[in-house]
């Protein structure tokens, strides 16, 4: 895997509209990142060969399915948070992409237009965007945005001038009548979405998006399980690449190749077969979501003796936890049961949020892990300042906890490589 790369198709992106100088030179960044961050790993399972070879195909052959799937009317639909219902767009046959950036390299596009001192997932997607170097944007039929932060809510406004733009708005309480609001809005979403897919939404086929859906969500599960036991079989950079993964590809396929890896790893589990050092410290992350190709907090933690077992994150724990029943066939059952699934979901955009630190400290618990380190990307003033009520709640524990606040930039990873290894130090002196 060595000859591994992500691949090009100048043909296919100047087709598309894509800067194809700049993207051939973002793959080649990428490739070198990614053999450094990922195959350089030791005894990886056999079953992430299917994960490298979705980055490889990111820019080219994940674009020509997508492109085939234009062909036969299946709409394409970019989203921004996991509150956009998944399951709606699936029935309609959609093809839902995450757009969310984890890149400093178009960050410099961004802040000719938004101000420095937002939120660099913010920047970095919009950045994408205006300086034509992600494909998705470029084959997409529809925008769904969502009122959760400030920073995104305003940059749909941007967005609306240039693309078709649609924003949901998500409550920003948990009451009653916030869930009479969002079951609204998730009825006008699906209005809307059966517009733009120029269908309506059977019975069958929200039933089918559900079912697929929470397939991917339990795989997802599943894997999340094993990597939590005793000696992971698998490294936190790894699940959090194929938690990355599930917004990009097809969810059908996608979930058969996370239970294949899943079977893999259940034999490795049972011959007592771990990916790293036994004694490796055991290391909680929960916070703001790391959009691909964000590794760095992870590349710094597993690369100085701990391993990830756990995220609380929208690109982990949030995304997947919780499922729709499936029992109840009629529509209106069925999108009442999808906005009660949603509103379980415990972004830091809501308040109170004490559910959230719940969820905190029980995955903590049933994860067996040493130590949380939250992470919150810069100006992300609601994770920010949840933060202080989850360091706490660990104080009053005895969790070991460190907080972390940081942008895609490299500048700074000198300093948080200094943090995070006496972190990791403490924990392991506690052992003792
Ligand atoms: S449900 S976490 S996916 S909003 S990190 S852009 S909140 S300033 S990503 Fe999120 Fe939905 Fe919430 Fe999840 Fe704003 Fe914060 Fe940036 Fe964020």
């Amino acid at each position: 895997m060595m000859n591994f790369e992500v691949k090009a198709d100048p043909e296919l992106w100047e087709k598309i509209g894509v800067d194809v100088t700049r993207l051939s030179k973002m793959r080649e960044v990428l490739t070198d990142l990614y053999k450094k961050a990922f195959l350089s790993q030791k005894n990886r399972p056999e079953g992430m060969r299917y994960f490298d070879e979705v980055i490889s195909n990111i820019h080219t052959g994940r674009i020509r399915e997508i492109l085939q799937a234009k062909e036969e009317g299946r709409p394409v639909v970019g989203t921004f948070c996991v509150f956009v219902p998944e399951e709606i767009i699936v029935g309609l046959e959609g093809v839902c992409i995450g757009l969310c950036g984890g890149s400093q390299g178009t960050i410099p596009d961004a802040e000719k237009v938004l101000p420095k001192n937002i939120c660099p997932l913010v920047k970095s997607a919009y950045g994408f965007r205006i300086g034509r170097v992600c494909p998705y944007f470029q084959v997409l039929d529809v925008l769904y945005g969502e009122t959760t932060c400030d920073a995104k809510k305003k940059n749909y406004e941007l967005y609306a001038e240039e693309l078709p733009t649609y924003v949901m708005e998500i409550p920003q309480m948990k009451r009653k009548v916030d869930e009479e609001l969002w079951l609204k809005e998730v009825k006008a979403f699906k209005e809307h979405m059966e517009g733009v897919a120029k269908r309506s939404l059977t019975e069958e086929a929200l039933h089918e998006g559900i079912k697929i859906i929470n397939r991917k969500r339990k795989a997802l599960q599943r894997l999340n399980e094993l990597r939590m036991t005793e000696n992971p079989p698998i490294s936190g950079k790894d699940v959090l690449l194929i938690n990355q993964i599930s917004f990009y590809d097809d969810p059908v396929r996608f979930a058969e190749k996370v239970e294949a890896l899943c079977e893999e790893l259940e034999e490795r589990v049972k011959r007592g077969e771990g990916v790293s050092e036994r004694g490796a410290v055991r290391v909680m992350i929960a916070g703001t979501p790391m959009a691909l190709p964000n590794w760095k907090v992870p590349n710094i933690v597993e690369n100085s003796g701990g391993i990830i077992v756990y995220e609380e994150s929208c690109i982990g724990s949030r995304y997947f936890n919780n499922l729709i029943p499936e029992e109840s066939k009629d529509l209106e059952s069925m999108l009442l049961n999808l906005t009660r699934r949603y509103m379980k979901i415990n972004c830091a955009c809501f308040t109170p949020n004490e559910e959230r630190i719940q969820d905190i400290l029980s995955a903590y618990e049933r994860s067996k892990a040493e130590g949380i380190i939250y992470y919150s990307l810069a100006f992300c003033h609601t994770y920010n300042i949840e933060a202080y009520k989850v360091k706490r709640a660990c104080e009053e524990r005895g969790i070991p906890f460190l907080f972390i606040e940081t942008d895609y930039s490299p500048e700074d990873v000198g300093q948080l490589q200094t943090r995070i290894e006496a972190f990791l130090e403490q924990i392991r002196e506690r052992r003792s």
